[in-house]
């Protein structure tokens, strides 16, 4: 190894390179006028609220020179990663120190008065966020939330074989869940037809207020770690700058070689056993290059300088001193002309156009997205003479139809399913016949369907799947994850900052393009999780995902086979959304033919005329409304009691697949105009509802409708235990008896009946009770109740 690759005037340049970016982003956090200091400095130059990080920045913007360095020496494809995210000064002074934010930012001009604008913005009303915000090109990682830098870059690189993400991991974000098992990625990474990671791993050695373990082991111990993982860790430690650029210089050369080594043994050689990729440890003080001291307390390689190491510089005169003193060290005027311009031979160290990091179109994956290759969802249909006479598995026909999608697209290499180990549990398993579950450990022969080019990316980690899957789209490409529903909530907040970022590109950053959109497929729901028991019962994830803005969020609960297959093929084409369809798997009835179906989730709302009688009789006397498949059968089972118990009585019935339509039209592109709400539900009549999740959810969407006042929501209300499927709609009080005795309870004209509907009510509910726990399953009413149609 040559351990000083740098001449003496590369590392001069270098470290110019390195102070420029460390004296722009001081600059950020500090000031609003005076950028190169040329008048002392002033408390009127400096921003009232000083809010930022300096603490990372400095190893940020070091790793960003080293990486511009081998990008250039060997031409290299590169997006970077800043787990801490909270460094964004960092990445903005490199991203516009290679002239990419002007070109992005036209008012952020390449001169002195885009650098008193480019400081100015930063953290201030009207500017850009403190963090790799979206509104940072380049970035696909906005690391706000810490824990998914390495999921995010695995997950750029599938299928990118010329891509590699330099991944920095912040020691304490390798503190978090989310990172700690992400490390694993590795063993799903493919040399042959993948890019690579190079994962750098920052031991500044703080967090806000507190060491990083990994900073507080023994040296063998974090050796012994990353080995364990699977990686060839290099250590770069210290805090002289010269040295460390030549080790950081040296240790990059090592690494990229042994990147392209790898790779060309997979690709030329044919080895396909797992590599040990390269990582590098780098160890270097917090604030590093910062003021040692502030008021006798230690600042640089400190916690205390994470964020602004020290705020009073407009009252205190000190501080003002310390600042400008700490400005004027970067020494700009050898950095930049008295105009504010790079002087030419530092320019001269970026990369040129598509290979600045900070316009890599990757990261702005909208700009490669391909179109799908889709099939004809319609030729996967279930046949279904008339409504309820067939049972079929709803997630199979979309099986194949994902099935086709893979094998469709597999030249252009753009589709991947995700999932925690539930594929086949979940009824995909047809996709198995056209490509297998990713894998590069190792393997046995007793394995099912596990291939180095497999296309489904199981792994017991929903952070690291989501993690993945978002930055398989994030750079442009397609993807569904399926899960357990109750377990969906495990990556609540991943999927919070993925919809941030979607808000934020989509209304306000235009040069951001569409990207797909990212699906999740909620099954094992929890009306059929009676085996699995209590733990296992949540549909609160819809809860969670509809305080996101409408324009990014839309929630689809298909009632069959033949509606899950056209909201599929709807969601697959469509861009910037999170589309969550919720549906069971278990063998069920199934209500509309093909065409119905299309119709049905075309218009996502509507009336089912064929278990209605009301249409030739004015308006009904009770609105039978289902959302979600279990609640659509005890509906239609409701319904067919009804019809017996009370025939005169007049029932609409109102299913529905895409729950924005409840909300006003003002908050969701998808709601319905308040008339024709009004004109299926009524405006006085009694709306008995059946929801599929939690019975609030529905009072939170419709409050502001006219007969709001009128409806009355059944769903789940956290009851459940190991018990059997109609017992669990039992204990939420959603099941057809309640439903009827919901009814007698609201509609006028049933009144004088009332008291006989509930005796027949309670008397089938004890039957049911008696029932099950004699014979341990449901009652034959009820495991063989067929829907008649109306005569
Ligand atoms: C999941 C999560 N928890 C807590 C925080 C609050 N937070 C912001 S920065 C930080 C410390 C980060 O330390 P480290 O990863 O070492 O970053 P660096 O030292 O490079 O600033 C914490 C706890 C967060 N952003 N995300
Ligand atoms: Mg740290």
């Amino acid at each position: 190894m040559n351990t000083a690759p740098l001449t003496t005037q590369e590392l001069d340049l270098m470290n110019r390179y390195w102070r420029a970016a460390n004296y722009l982003s001081v600059g950020q956090i500090y000031l609003m006028d005076n950028p190169l200091l040329k008048r002392p400095l002033e408390p009127g130059d400096v921003k009232p609220r000083l809010l930022g990080h300096w603490g990372t920045t400095p190893g940020l913007n070091f790793i960003y020179v080293h990486l511009n360095r081998v990008i250039k020496a060997r031409d290299l494809d590169i997006v970077y990663i800043a787990g801490p995210g909270h460094g964004g000064p960092a990445l903005v002074a490199n991203v516009w120190l290679e002239g990419t934010y002007s070109e992005y930012y036209p008012d952020v001009s390449f001169d002195e008065s885009g650098m008193k604008r480019l400081f100015r913005q930063f953290s201030f009303p009207g500017g850009i966020p403190s963090h790799v915000a979206p509104e940072t090109p380049g970035s696909i990682h906005e690391g706000g939330e810490l824990g998914y830098s390495i999921s995010h870059a695995y997950g750029a690189v599938f299928d990118n074989p010329d891509l590699i993400t330099a991944c920095v991991i912040g020691d304490g974000e390798a503190e978090t869940g989310p990172l700690a098992t992400a490390w694993h990625s590795n063993k799903f990474l493919n040399p042959r037809r993948d890019g690579a990671v190079l994962p750098i791993l920052h031991l500044n050695g703080y967090k806000i207020a507190n060491p990083a373990v990994l900073a507080r082991i023994p040296h063998e111990e974090l050796e012994s770690l990353m080995i364990g993982y699977g990686y060839k860790p290099y250590f770069v430690e210290g805090d002289d700058p010269g040295t460390m650029h030549q080790k950081m210089a040296a240790t990059f050369d090592l690494c990229f070689d042994e990147i392209a080594e790898i790779q060309r043994r997979a690709r030329q050689d044919g080895v396909t056993e797992r590599p040990r990729w390269p990582m590098i440890v780098l160890r270097s003080p917090k604030g590093w290059t910062g003021p040692k001291e502030v008021d006798g307390k230690p600042a640089e390689g400190s916690w205390r300088s994470h964020q602004v190491p020290f705020s009073e510089v407009r009252q205190n005169p000190g501080h003002l001193r310390l600042l400008e003193s700490w400005m004027k060290s970067y020494r700009a005027e050898e950095l930049f002309t008295p105009d504010g311009l790079l002087l030419p031979e530092l320019q001269a160290l970026a990369p040129l156009g598509k290979r600045r990091m900070g316009d890599n179109p990757n990261a702005n994956g909208g700009l490669l997205l391909r179109e799908l290759r889709m099939p004809d969802f319609r030729d996967y249909a279930v046949d279904v003479p008339s409504p309820g006479s067939v049972v079929a598995e709803a997630p199979r026909p979309m099986a194949r139809l994902l099935r086709d999608v893979m094998k469709l697209n597999e030249s252009s290499a753009n589709f991947r399913v995700f999932g925690p180990d539930e594929t086949a549990s979940n009824r995909l398993g047809e996709l198995f016949e056209v490509t297998g579950r990713s894998w590069m450990a190792e393997r046995l022969s007793s394995d099912d369907h596990l291939s180095p080019d497999g296309r489904v990316m199981e792994i017991l980690s929903e952070h690291t799947c989501q993690g993945w899957l978002e930055g398989y789209l994030l750079t442009g490409r397609h993807g569904f994850f399926s899960c357990y529903e109750a377990f969906i909530h495990i990556i609540d907040s991943m999927f919070n900052q993925h919809a941030k970022w979607l808000k934020v590109t989509d209304s306000e950053i235009p040069w951001r393009r569409p990207i797909a959109s990212l699906n999740y497929f909620l099954t094992s729901h929890v009306w059929r999780q009676d085996h699995n028991g209590f733990s296992h019962q949540d549909p609160g994830f819809i809860d969670h995902v509809v305080n996101k803005k409408g324009g990014v969020i839309r929630v689809y609960l298909p009632p069959d086979a033949n509606t899950l297959l056209s909201v599929t093929d709807h969601c697959l084409r469509s861009r910037n959304y999170i589309n969550v369809i919720v549906a069971g798997k278990q063998p069920a009835w199934q209500w509309l033919d093909m065409e119905s179906a299309v119709r049905h989730c075309t218009s996502g709302i509507g009336i089912w005329e064929w278990a209605s009688n009301d249409s030739e009789q004015g308006e009904p006397d009770v609105v039978m409304a289902c959302a979600g498949d279990v609640p659509t059968l005890e509906t239609l089972a409701a319904v067919d009691l009804l019809r017996r118990l009370a025939p005169d009585l007049k029932i609409r019935v109102v299913n529905v697949v895409d729950l924005m339509t409840l909300q006003p039209e003002e908050e969701h592109p998808h709601g319905l105009a308040d008339r024709e709400f009004d004109d299926l539900f009524t405006t006085d009549k009694p709306v008995i509802f059946a929801y599929h999740g939690y019975p609030w959810l529905i009072h939170r969407l419709t409050y502001r409708r006219t007969n709001h006042g009128n409806m009355h929501v059944r769903g789940y209300k956290e009851e459940g235990t190991t018990t059997t499927p109609f017992d669990m709609v039992v204990m939420n009080d959603l099941d057809r008896f309640h439903l009827v005795a919901d009814v007698a309870d609201r509609v006028p004209v049933l009144k004088h009946r009332a008291a006989y509907l509930k005796q027949y009510v309670r008397d089938r509910l004890i039957e049911h009770q008696e029932y099950i726990r004699r014979y341990g399953e449901d009652m034959p009413e009820i495991r063989d109740w067929k829907w008649e149609p109306w005569k």
